[in-house]
């Protein structure tokens, strides 16, 4: 799906405020058609946001179900034919909106944009009402998925194999974008290096039969290439190349009949070779983190100020790049990670696929299977492949993503995982056939039981030892870290390693004499022994420890207040160990030159 951009043809209005919210405990909102009226004891709710943590009740902050957005909204002035769309960031996970009494769109999946054609729906009004019902429920059947069930109490609980909170509501923005009748609806941009040029090949599509021109513009708006049709290939004389370190911009500006599209796209190369990752035929290591959105009272909202505090204080570790972990990110992020060139591994939401786990340690007791025709069947299966499907096409065209990650932690270590996945994996690469394309593995499936590792151009691993095996015991981990690589090589020879989570939970303040676990002392040791063995094997191309930052999970023993594994503090503290790693860091960027 393209990104909102406006343009000489487009305008934007951003429908972000305090909107009206009401918990719908029964589930009864859309039968009793509650988005005919304005809601009843509505409440004020901010967008973007999730809605769990701006009130002080618990009904809101453990709602599991459907909650209801409302707002007026008034209609810009728009030209004869032209279209008004709606357009939703994200609404997690599934959501309906109408427009006064008319259902407009529903979507499915919590961290991807929607959009609806609303024009009829708006007809001559000048104001309309606008209502969303958001449901946050997950099932074996959802990417990511969970189960609803009900305790004895007759009270709704809501259970997930993945280990973060399941923030809910309106997490982006809601805009409101004109364009006209004909216009773009997509555009496909690869780029490859032909010496000192750029080759720029692009595959427009539009929404009427029109005639198409090409321009492509540098990052001062001067005019570097032309061309005509829908589908070409234009060269680039003596190119900025898009780089680590230096995201160089250029712009694919598209003209379809009136309208004028300006898609931003960067000109590198990617490629897996002979145990490397390759940007622009250099070998690239990855450092850095998996991250989440999240952050105090927003949740998962998104804000402008603390994503780029974030990137500052990555940039200060001298971190290059970062994973999606685990669903993916703002449409804003994204921009963001191109224009300062960040590398970017692009993670679906499929987290949690995997009954060994639950809050990333224990299963829930019951006995299942990971994928039965009860649990994650034929029908998840689809519904994770339309997500990686829509995934890509949002992102397609960002230069800082170098990599698909498909699923985080699934289980792979049976023969209905390699079914699940064989699929999903061909899929992926014919969505986008010039990216490389990976997944995540746990530790429960290692290289003598993992069944699914051929499918992928990279091995990335997220390992705990010295933390859930081993724990405070540094020389056996080693030692036991060590010998599994020794059989990823065995296994997966000629590909790359990436190590995207390794670290343990650190309680900041709490110091010791004796560096035991939990202490910021054992944060140290514990990415210093992993960091030894990563320079010990050259098939490891990157570090990427997790987390960046504390971040909040459901209750349970083995978390503090959520997940402690932070390299900064949830209100991005750094703590002692941010300044070892970023010795480390800036070490490996003055050798590794980016
Ligand atoms: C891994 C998961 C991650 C967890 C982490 C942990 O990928 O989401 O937060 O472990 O346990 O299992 O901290």
């Amino acid at each position: 799906m393209l990104g909102a951009r406006a343009s000489q043809s487009r305008t934007i209005t951003n429908l972000d405020g305090v909107w009206n919210f009401a918990l719908d405990p029964e589930n009864a909102g859309i039968d009793e058609r509650w988005f005919a009226n304005s809601l009843t004891d509505a409440r004020p709710m901010p967008v973007p946001a999730s809605y769990n943590d701006i009130t002080t009740e618990k009904e809101v902050h453990d709602h599991v179900g459907y909650v209801w957005y409302q707002r007026t909204v008034r209609v810009p002035r728009m030209l004869d034919g032209e279209r008004l769309f709606v357009r939703f960031g994200s609404a997690t996970h599934t959501a309906t909106v109408w427009v006064g009494d008319t259902e407009v769109v529903s979507h499915v999946g919590g961290y991807l944009p929607f959009e609806a054609d609303i024009t009829d729906a708006v007809g001559s009004d000048q104001t309309f009402r606008l209502t969303v019902a958001v449901d946050n429920r997950l099932t074996w059947q959802s990417i990511p998925p969970g189960i609803v069930g009900v305790n004895e109490l007759g009270e709704t609980t809501q259970f997930y194999y993945h280990d973060f909170y399941n923030y809910a509501g309106l997490h982006r923005s809601v805009l409101l974008c004109t364009r006209p009748a004909v216009a773009v609806s997509d555009v496909t941009i690869t780029t490859d290096i032909d010496g000192a040029d750029g080759v720029v090949n692009y595959r427009v599509e539009t929404t009427g039969s029109t005639n198409v021109t090409v321009r492509v513009l540098d990052a001062d708006g001067t005019e570097v290439a032309t061309g005509e049709g829908a589908e070409g290939s234009l060269t680039v004389a003596n190119a900025n190349l898009w780089q680590p370190g230096a995201g160089y911009m250029y712009t694919l500006e598209i003209t379809a009949g009136d309208d004028v599209y300006p898609q931003p796209f960067g000109i590198r190369t990617v490629e897996v070779k002979d145990s490397k990752f390759l940007i622009n035929g250099k070998p690239f290591y990855f450092r850095g983190y998996g991250r989440h959105e999240d952050n105090l009272v927003r949740g998962k909202g998104h804000d402008n100020a603390l994503m780029v505090h974030d990137f500052e204080l990555m940039a200060w570790q001298s971190a290059n790049s970062f994973r999606t972990s685990h669903y993916p990110y703002a449409e804003e992020v994204m921009d963001y990670a191109d224009e300062q060139g960040w590398v970017v591994i692009d993670e679906t939401a499929a987290v949690g696929l995997n009954v060994g786990l639950a809050g990333g340690i224990f299963g829930d007791g019951a006995i299942r299977k990971t994928y039965s025709p009860e649990t994650i069947n034929d029908e998840t299966q689809r519904v994770h492949e339309a997500h990686i499907r829509e995934l890509i096409a949002r992102d397609k065209n960002h230069p800082s993503v170098v990599l698909w990650s498909i699923a985080n932690e699934p289980e792979t270590h049976t023969d209905a995982s390699r079914e699940y996945f064989e699929p999903l994996a061909a899929a992926a690469r014919e969505a986008d056939p010039s990216r490389p394309v990976g997944y995540v593995n746990v530790m429960l499936s290692p290289p003598d039981k993992e069944k699914v590792a051929d499918l992928y151009d990279v091995v990335m691993l997220n390992r705990y030892y010295g933390w859930y095996v081993d724990n405070g015991n540094l020389a056996l981990a080693e030692k036991h870290l060590r010998d599994e690589l020794d059989g990823w090589l065995a296994l997966a020879p000629g590909k790359p390693i990436i190590f995207t989570e390794y670290g343990p939970d650190t309680l900041n303040g709490l110091r010791d004499f004796h560096r035991r676990p939990w202490s910021e002392e054992f944060q140290t040791d514990m990415l210093g022994m992993f960091h030894k063995v990563f320079d010990d094997y050259p098939e490891v191309v990157g570090e990427q420890m997790w987390n960046f930052a504390d971040f909040q999970t459901t209750p349970g023993i083995m978390r503090v207040g959520g997940n402690k594994k932070g390299m900064f503090t949830r209100d991005r503290l750094p703590k002692s160990a941010a300044y070892d790693v970023r010795e480390r860091w800036q070490n490996l960027r003055f050798e590794q030159g980016n």
